[in-house]
């Protein structure tokens, strides 16, 4: 699917503010993937639908959830956690997406998971770092992008785990799967259980 034809399918399931998060959360996941020497199209791609289902019904998420492959448990936790796995179907269903890396680069965007491929890694960054968010440390986030994939990710998932901790929020096990595994990475096994 070309870029323009994807832009052109979800500006109108966005508000104004999510679109234009889109498209600069695309610009930064094409600006990694030359660094990091990864598909600049996939990454592209991958970004533009990445919030494509963001504001559909809590029923119709629901629904998906419970009579695709999608695991049953995303309904346990908090409905943020389903516009992801969601997307991942419908832009099969909708515009014949069938390219696995792209998809699981929706899927997995909110959460992260073990094992994360490169373009999983940029998109999950990409979201967080893009130039209109603003917090504090988001800095050195974004310094370390150009750097490194791992760590950068590493600093993501401890801090959404630490903010989601604060709010006494539920944390879904992919989150943690993405973290533990992320540390593993950066600290190897055996430190990491000491
Ligand atoms: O869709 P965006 O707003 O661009 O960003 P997103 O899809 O990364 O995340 C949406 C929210 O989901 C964000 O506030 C953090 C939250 N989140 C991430 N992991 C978990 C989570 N919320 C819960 N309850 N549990 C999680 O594991
Ligand atoms: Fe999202
Ligand atoms: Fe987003």
């Amino acid at each position: 699917m070309k870029k323009n034809d994807a832009i052109n399918a979800v500006e109108p399931c966005l508000t104004k503010p999510r679109f234009e998060h889109t498209l600069r959360v695309a610009e930064t996941a094409v600006k990694l993937a030359e660094v990091h020497h990864v598909s600049s199209e996939k990454a592209e791609l991958a970004s533009i639908f990445h919030d494509y289902c963001k504001y559909r019904s809590l029923d119709e998420m629901r629904k998906i959830i419970e009579t695709s492959y999608l695991p049953n448990d995303l309904l346990l936790y908090h409905h943020e956690l389903w516009h992801g796995p969601v997307a991942s179907i419908k832009i099969e269903e909708e515009f014949g997406i069938t390219d696995d890396e792209i998809k699981s680069a929706i899927y997995y965007h909110t959460t992260g998971r073990a094992n994360m491929s490169d373009l999983e890694l940029i998109v999950f960054i990409a979201d967080y770092i893009e130039p209109g968010r603003s917090f504090p440390g988001l800095e050195e986030v974004r310094n370390m992008a150009k750097h490194d994939l791992i760590r950068t990710a590493w600093m993501i998932s401890r801090n959404t785990i630490n903010y989601l901790m604060e709010k006494q929020n539920g944390i879904y096990p992919d989150t943690f799967h993405a973290y533990n595994d992320l540390t593993r990475l950066l600290h190897g096994g055996s430190k990491f259980e000491k």
